[in-house]
C-alpha cells in the first residue's frame, strides 16, 4: 500500500514537471487530485484497512496530496505569469503612434452668419420665428398677396420668381416675409420677430447673384413704433456685426409692403469712404432694405393701424457674409469646394 502511494507520488511530480501549460497542468490536477483519482480512491478504502495500518497511510495519503496541491500551485504561478507576460507584450500599445484622423464638421459660414445675425436681434429683443411658419413652398397669398403685393407687380412675373407647374399660386418663396405675415395673423401685438431662411429669385447665375440665397427679415409691430425706433435698432445692429460703429446713411426707397422705405448704406468697410472696387468707387455698401409696414398689410392681417404701427427689415445674408469676410463670388457658398468652407 505504501509503495502503490509513492508510486503515485513520483509519476504526479514528473508529469507536473513536464506540463508545458496551465491547460495540461489543469488535467494533471484532475488526473491526481480529484474525487475519483487513485489517492482520493485509496482514502475511501482506508475504512477497510486494519485499524494498526490506518494512521500511518491515511498521513501519507494527506501528506501526498498536498504536496502535490502545492507543486501545483506553483507551476501554476508560473504559467500565469508567463502567459500575462505574453498577453501584455502582444496586446501593447503605442501611445507615440499617430492616432486615426477622424475629418470633422463645421458649420457652414451661411449658417454661421445667419446664427451670428439672430443673435444680435435676440440681444435687441427680437424672438426667432418657429421654423414651421416658414415654408420655402408658399401659395402666393402669403409670399404676396398679404404683402400689398398689386397682382400685376413686376416680383410677381415668372422672369422673377419661381412657380410650380402643377399647381396653381404656389411658388418658391421670394423672401421670408411669409413668416412674418403667418406670425401677425396667428398672435397679437407687441409682434417682435426675426425670419431667417432660404428664399428663391428666377435670376440667372453670376458672381453676384445667385438663384437662391438667404435672408433675415425682422418686424416689430406694436403701439407707437416710429422711424426712430427702426433707425436706433439697424444702427445698433451694424455696429454690432461689423464690431464698431459705422457711419451710416438712409436712402429713400420703395417696397410695396412698407412706405415710408429706406435703403441702409454703410460706409464701405475695405476703403473707409474714400471710394474703392468693393464698394464700385462710391464709398458706401447697400446692406438691406427697410420701412414702416405699410398700412394695408397690417388691415389684411387684422391689426388696426389706427392703432399699431411698425417697421421692418431684410437682409441678404450672403452678402453681409460676402462683406465681412471679403468674398468676391457669391457661387462659393454653394458649391461645397472643401479648400473655401475650411476657412472658416
Ligand atoms: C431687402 C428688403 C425688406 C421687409 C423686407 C416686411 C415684412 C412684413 C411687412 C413689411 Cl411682414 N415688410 N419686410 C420690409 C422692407 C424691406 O427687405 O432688400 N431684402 C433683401
Amino acid at each position: 500500500m505504501e509503495q502503490k502511494i509513492l508510486q503515485i507520488k513520483e509519476s504526479a511530480l514528473s508529469e507536473i514537471e513536464k506540463v508545458s501549460s496551465s491547460k495540461e497542468l489543469e488535467e494533471v490536477k484532475n488526473k491526481y487530485l480529484s474525487r475519483s483519482s487513485e489517492l482520493n480512491n485509496l482514502k475511501k478504502g482506508l475504512k477497510d484497512l486494519d485499524v494498526s495500518l490506518r494512521p500511518k497511510i491515511g498521513a501519507l495519503t494527506n501528506e501526498v496530496s498536498k504536496l502535490l496541491e502545492e507543486k501545483i500551485q506553483i507551476k501554476y504561478d508560473e504559467f500565469y505569469k508567463e502567459e500575462l507576460n505574453k498577453k501584455l507584450a502582444s496586446e501593447k500599445i503605442d501611445v507615440t503612434l499617430d492616432g486615426t484622423f477622424n475629418p470633422r464638421g463645421k458649420v457652414h459660414p451661411i449658417t454661421a452668419t445667419i446664427n451670428e445675425i439672430v443673435e444680435i436681434f435676440e440681444h435687441l429683443g427680437f424672438s426667432l420665428i418657429e421654423n414651421k411658419l416658414s415654408p420655402e413652398v408658399e401659395v402666393e397669398k402669403y409670399n404676396f398677396d398679404l404683402l400689398n403685393v398689386p397682382k400685376e407687380h413686376p416680383a410677381r412675373d415668372v422672369q422673377d420668381t419661381y412657380y410650380c407647374n402643377a399647381a396653381p399660386n404656389v411658388v418658391l418663396r421670394s423672401h421670408t416675409s411669409n413668416a412674418q405675415v403667418r406670425q401677425m395673423l396667428s398672435s397679437r401685438p407687441p409682434v417682435k420677430i426675426v425670419s431667417p431662411g432660404r428664399v428663391y429669385r428666377n435670376e440667372s447665375v453670376s458672381a453676384r447673384k445667385n438663384n437662391f440665397f438667404h435672408q433675415v427679415e425682422g418686424l416689430y409691430v406694436d403701439k407707437g413704433v416710429t422711424f426712430a425706433h427702426l433707425k436706433g435698432v439697424l444702427n445698433e445692429f451694424i455696429r454690432l456685426y461689423f464690431g464698431s460703429a459705422r457711419p451710416t446713411r438712409f436712402r429713400n426707397s420703395f417696397f410695396p409692403f412698407t412706405e415710408p422705405s429706406a435703403e441702409i448704406d454703410v460706409q464701405c468697410i475695405v476703403c473707409h469712404g474714400k471710394g474703392c472696387s468693393t464698394c464700385s468707387g462710391t464709398g458706401w455698401l447697400e446692406i438691406l432694405g427697410s420701412g414702416m409696414v405699410d398700412p394695408n398689410v397690417l388691415r389684411d392681417v387684422g391689426i388696426d393701424p389706427d392703432v399699431y404701427s411698425g417697421f421692418a427689415f431684410g437682409m441678404g445674408v450672403e452678402r453681409l457674409a460676402m462683406l465681412k469676410y471679403a468674398i468676391d463670388d457669391i457661387r462659393l457658398f454653394f458649391n461645397n469646394d472643401e479648400r473655401f468652407l475650411k476657412q472658416f
